[in-house]
Order: C-alpha cells, then sequence, then structure tokens
C-alpha cells in the first residue's frame, strides 16, 4: 500500500523542494487545518451537540447568524491568536478585523476567512465548509489596521476551504498548485489524496442560482439561455445544472471535475456588486481555481486584480473551465462595446 502523506510532511517536503512554506507560513497552515478538524467535529454532532439553528444575532452582512456560524468563528480565532504567526485576522462575522492581543507576539501574516460557508444548508445536512485567504503585512512597523488587509487577491500567499461533506477535506494552494487533503479520523491526521489538480477547459455543467434569472445582466441572460437551448442551440450540446448553495461545494465540484459557477451582479440590489465577497471568498476560491488551470472573473477582469476599498466588499463571480468563463466574460465585453 502507498504510504500514506500527511499534511505535516506535505508542507515539510514542499518547503524543501521550492521554499514557497516558510516555517511561520507553514504554523500557520497547520493550525487552521486543527481549527478545520474541530469545526467538523462540532458540524458533525449536528442536532446532537445543540449546535444547530439561528443564533439570534446578525452579522455585518446582516444576515442571520447560525450558532455554527459563531462557534467556527471562535474555533478559528482561539487556535490562531496565540502562536506568533499572525498579526490580525478578519472574517465575513466581524464587523471589524481583530488585532492579536499584546499579551501574544505578532506575526508577519493576515488570516481572512468565511468561517462556515453555506450556512443555510447546516440545518439541512448538506455540505458547508471553511474559506480561507493569507496575506502578509505589509514591510512597516506600524500596528495593524483594516487598511493592511486591502490587497488584492493577487498577493495572497495562500488560500484553501475545507469542505464537511461525506469527507472532511482541506484544498489548500501557496501558488505551486492545488493539493486535496482528506481528513483520516482513526488517525485524526489530514492525508494527501490528489496533487497538482487541473481543471478541464471545457464542461457540460453549470451552477447557477436560477431564481434570479429575471434580474441578471444581458449577458448572464444570454449565456444561459444558450445552454438551456442545448444540442439544438448555439452551443451544439446538451447541458447539466447544479446548485449546492453553497460556494465551497460548488467549488470543491469543479476542481474535482470541472464546471462553471456564476453568482453575477443582479437588479435586485443593484448598488451591490454581487452577493459575494470579495476578500475571503472570492479571492482565495479564484486564486484555486486558476492554481488549477481555471479563469475568474466578475465578468469584466479578473477577480484577483480587483483592489479592494471595503473589508467586507461584495464582488461578481464567474469562475471556473476557462473556456466557459472567457465566453461570459466575452459577452460582457461584447455588451459594454455597444454602449
Ligand atoms: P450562506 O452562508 O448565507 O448560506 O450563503 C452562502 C453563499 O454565500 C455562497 O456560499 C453560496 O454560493 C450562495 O451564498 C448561495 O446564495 P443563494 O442562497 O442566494 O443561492
Amino acid at each position: 500500500m502507498s504510504q500514506k502523506i500527511s499534511l505535516t510532511r506535505y508542507l515539510v517536503e514542499q518547503q524543501r523542494i521550492d521554499g514557497h512554506i516558510p516555517a511561520q507560513l507553514r504554523l500557520l497552515l497547520e493550525v487552521v487545518a486543527r481549527a478545520c478538524k474541530s469545526i467538523s467535529q462540532a458540524v458533525n454532532k449536528g442536532a446532537l451537540g445543540s449546535v444547530m439553528g439561528s443564533a439570534e444575532s446578525e452579522n455585518v452582512q446582516g444576515e442571520i447568524q447560525k450558532k455554527l456560524d459563531i462557534i467556527a468563528n471562535e474555533v478559528l480565532i482561539e487556535a490562531n491568536e496565540w502562536g506568533g504567526h499572525l498579526a490580525g485576522m478578519a472574517s465575513e462575522e466581524m464587523d471589524s478585523i481583530y488585532v492579536v492581543p499584546n499579551r501574544y507576539p505578532q506575526g508577519e501574516y493576515l488570516l481572512l476567512f468565511d468561517p462556515l460557508d453555506g450556512s443555510s444548508n447546516i440545518d439541512i445536512n448538506v455540505s458547508i465548509g471553511t474559506i480561507f485567504s493569507v496575506l502578509k503585512m505589509p514591510d512597516d512597523d506600524r500596528g495593524v489596521d483594516e487598511a493592511d488587509f486591502l490587497q488584492a487577491g493577487n498577493k495572497q500567499v495562500a488560500a484553501g476551504y475545507c469542505i464537511y461533506g461525506p469527507q472532511t477535506t482541506l484544498v489548500l494552494t501557496v501558488g505551486d498548485g492545488v493539493a486535496m487533503f482528506t481528513l483520516d479520523r482513526e488517525q485524526g491526521s489530514f492525508v494527501l489524496i490528489e496533487e497538482n489538480v487541473q481543471i478541464p477547459d471545457d464542461t457540460q455543467e453549470f451552477a447557477i442560482n436560477m431564481s434570479n434569472m429575471r434580474h441578471w445582466d444581458e449577458p448572464v441572460k444570454r449565456y444561459v439561455d444558450e445552454l438551456l437551448a442545448g444540442k439544438d442551440g448555439p452551443r451544439g450540446k446538451n447541458f447539466n445544472m447544479r446548485w449546492i448553495a453553497a460556494m465551497v461545494a460548488d467549488v470543491h465540484r469543479i476542481l474535482c471535475r470541472g464546471g462553471i459557477f456564476m453568482y453575477p451582479w443582479d437588479k435586485r440590489e443593484p448598488e451591490k456588486a454581487g452577493k459575494l465577497r470579495l476578500m475571503y471568498e472570492a479571492n482565495p476560491m479564484s486564486w484555486l481555481i486558476e492554481q488549477a488551470g481555471g479563469m475568474a472573473t466578475n465578468g469584466h477582469q479578473r477577480i484577483l486584480d480587483i483592489q479592494p476599498t471595503k473589508l467586507h466588499e461584495r464582488v461578481s463571480v464567474i469562475l471556473g473551465s476557462k473556456n466557459e468563463v472567457e465566453r461570459v466574460t466575452a459577452y460582457h465585453a461584447e455588451k459594454t462595446a455597444k454602449l
């Protein structure tokens, strides 16, 4: 039987091979993985662990928080604040940044996360996950503030997610491809199952919330209408649809077998660029997709090149198999050219 490669061994060997993972970053990734193990255990308890249902509170997004949203957020904060690898953290569940308390050593990294993506799936036992992004503190010795977090996605030094589904699987990149690790509950460690994940350039599977169709901009409607026309339409082939309502699960499917995921801007709240958050959902997922050979745009530009202006800013997301994302982006360009 081939030898199991643990996350720790993978990170040590990657550091030896290409130096992408300095010791402090390796520590950070291992601490995040351990936190995800704890979150997985809480999620798996379900109704047996009194972790279900609403927390009777709202987050900065104005969304009702689930008990597990808050539990997952606290697990990540408590696991990471004392290690000396971080200067600060930012979370979908916290209005402002969390500066590492003075009683702990300050590190050179910033950790951003959506502690539990797909919360609406918790009470119906459908996959959810934790999404994380790692930035470096800008090179100056002043204390950390929100402006330090406002870096484009192309500045990330690590990104990943942990999906809590039939398996608990950690997926990460440090800029040298995408690796997947499944939690071996008997050993209590994440074991390498796939490295150098590659997304096919073409697909026959798309993911979008079809109930919003009447609100979409014309290029998205044109693209989806062509998919729905199937082999008798301009695409000359049939397409299948999936929508898990947890970005982490839809992205995981695309990394495993290709596809296109869209949560585009729509007319319901025209002042917002989209529903999904740039810093701790779109940026980490876009880097993973690009590292696996896919593409990620907001319809107009590469998501990773967007310069953020607010910590919780939203963005339109079109990501996945390169040829499909290029097509949707081209339809947006054609519309812009006509204006
Ligand atoms: P929740 O965390 O509130 O369930 O939202 C999940 C999410 O941000 C993203 O993970 C999904 O792709 C998307 O929202 C689902 O949105 P709809 O419920 O509007 O389909």
